[in-house]
């Protein structure tokens, strides 16, 4: 039986694609799938299993588009694509696989998103909320799509949300949300930084609770939500998740009530301080026990390629941060593990996605730092900084390794924290923070 009189259309193969297509099938309704490449990935799989789905591979049809009565946008396309507007000013529905899991989602949802530490975050309040005993379902951006996840059995949902995904939220009625941070990124797929913050402000839309950056307004909703922010960062006050002292030492605090001392933290870095204190007000806010939260805080050890501990060599530490593939994140490893007068020596590079790196000079200034370069677009990256610090260049990441040890002397640290995309050099992030990690466990001291 067909659930409508007229058929959905799909774009995108990918595991968002592919998620959709399962979903719309198990519920018998038709639809069409397309996907604006020639060769798009899956597409034997999809064959096969959707024998009788017509499948429309390169530049979207508007007449197909224009048949259907709903279109699901996979994230990696941009609705601004002139088919999808062509249809979406005829009147038809342009929805995201996140729409169609608020439809069918019974239990709560925390929606997190922000330009930087989404997955952390995330994944702290998905690890507190199974230390409570509580079934969680933890996906979305974070790697699992969303419809995967649907389940009655699930008491609660915690979801990544990119800005891509949010884009075609409607309303996400989450119990909680959040935007951690926001600094640039995807301006390849947006005009400006606007559009990028508009799209990361649907979360907001229809949420019970908000959680913000007390350090960063651009978190904050700027409509009238008709809900009282709670803020996390900065020093305790009431209303909030901060930092407070007691007997000397810092503590992390709810409303003035110290926690836990700042330093039982497993993760390392200032910022990972604000994302423990953003899962703590995340946690509360869907009435997870403290003593839950507290002690997933005690025990969590960061997710890989996160400002990962790698080795001691020669008496100075290594960190791999390959995830910081964009200045908002370099800026926030660096200020995290600056350990002045001790140096801190930066390898940078790859991929520049056209930032501005004359941003990372004055953070590089401020501290004892030196930098080595890798990638295509180290040329760009010297001249923002070179003013600030000393340049040294490398060829491949194992030169980078050896380089920066030369560059070291005991008690300074390294850090990998690209500020750039891996692709000119390497599969991924995962791939070149896996280089990075063995050419530390390789160096020959
Ligand atoms: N593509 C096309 N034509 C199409 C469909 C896709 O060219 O018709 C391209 C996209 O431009 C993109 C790639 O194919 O380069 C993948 O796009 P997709 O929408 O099919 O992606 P999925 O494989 O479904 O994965 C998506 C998220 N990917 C993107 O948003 C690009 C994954 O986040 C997410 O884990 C997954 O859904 C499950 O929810 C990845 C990501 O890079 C990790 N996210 C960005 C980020 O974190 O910065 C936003
Ligand atoms: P996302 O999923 O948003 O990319 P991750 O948790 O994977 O976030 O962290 C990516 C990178 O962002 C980290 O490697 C680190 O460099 C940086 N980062 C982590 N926490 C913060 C924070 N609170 N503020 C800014 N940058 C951060």
């Amino acid at each position: 039986m067909i659930a409508t009189s007229k058929v959905k259309a799909v774009i995108g193969t990918g595991i968002t694609g592919l998620s959709v297509a399962r979903f719309l099938a198990a519920q018998k309704q038709a639809f069409v799938l397309l996907d604006t490449r020639i060769a798009p990935p899956n597409l034997e799989k999809v064959q096969q299993e959707f024998p009788g789905v017509a499948i429309e591979c390169g530049e979207l049809n508007p007449a197909t588009l224009l048949a259907c009565d709903e279109i699901i946008v996979s994230p990696g396309v941009a609705t601004a694509t002139p088919a999808i507007e062509q249809a979406k000013n005829a009147g038809i529905p342009i929805v995201g696989d996140i729409e169609l899991f608020v439809r069918y989602a019974k239990a709560p949802i925390v929606a997190i998103t922000g330009s930087n530490a989404k997955s952390t975050v995330t994944t702290l309040v998905g690890e507190m909320a199974k230390t409570a005993g509580i079934k969680v379902a933890v996906g979305g951006n974070l790697g699992t799509p969303a419809l995967e996840l649907l389940d009655d059995a699930i008491e609660l949902y915690v979801m990544e949300l990119s800005s891509f995904q949010l884009e075609t939220v409607t309303k996400l009625n989450a119990k909680v949300a959040t935007i951690l941070n926001i600094s640039a990124d995807h301006l390849d797929r947006y005009d400006n930084m606007r559009a990028y913050i508009l799209a990361k402000l649907r979360i907001y839309f229809g949420a019970e609770h908000i959680v913000v950056n007390r350090k960063d307004v651009l978190t904050h909703p700027p409509f009238a939500a008709g809900v009282k922010p709670v803020y996390f960062g900065g020093n305790a006050d009431f209303g909030s998740f901060g930092l407070t002292e007691q007997n000397g030492e810092e503590f992390l605090a709810k409303n003035l009530t110290p926690l836990m001392p700042s330093r039982e933290l497993k993760i390392r870095g200032r910022h990972n301080v604000d994302n423990a204190l953003a899962a703590l007000a995340l946690g509360d806010a869907v009435g997870i026990p403290m003593a839950a939260m507290l002690e997933t805080l005690k025990n969590f050890r960061g997710l890989k390629h996160r400002c990962e501990f790698v080795a001691t060599k020669n008496g100075v530490e290594f960190y791999n941060d390959s995830k910081g593939t964009n200045i908002g994140a370099t800026l926030a490893a660096i200020q995290g593990l600056a350990r002045d007068p001790q140096q801190l020596i930066v390898i940078l590079g790859g991929e520049g996605k056209g930032q501005d790196f004359t941003e990372l000079a004055p953070a590089l200034k401020s501290i004892n730092s030196q930098v080595v370069l890798i990638g295509r677009d180290a040329p760009v990256i010297e001249q923002a900084v070179a003013a600030a610090t000393k340049i040294t260049h490398a060829n491949s990441m194992q030169d980078a390794v050896n380089k920066a040890l030369q560059l070291a002397t005991p008690g300074d640290a390294v850090l990998l924290s690209p500020a750039c995309a891996s692709f000119d050099m390497f599969k991924n992030y995962e791939d070149r923070g896996d280089q990075f990690c063995s050419a530390v466990q390789e160096l020959v001291i």
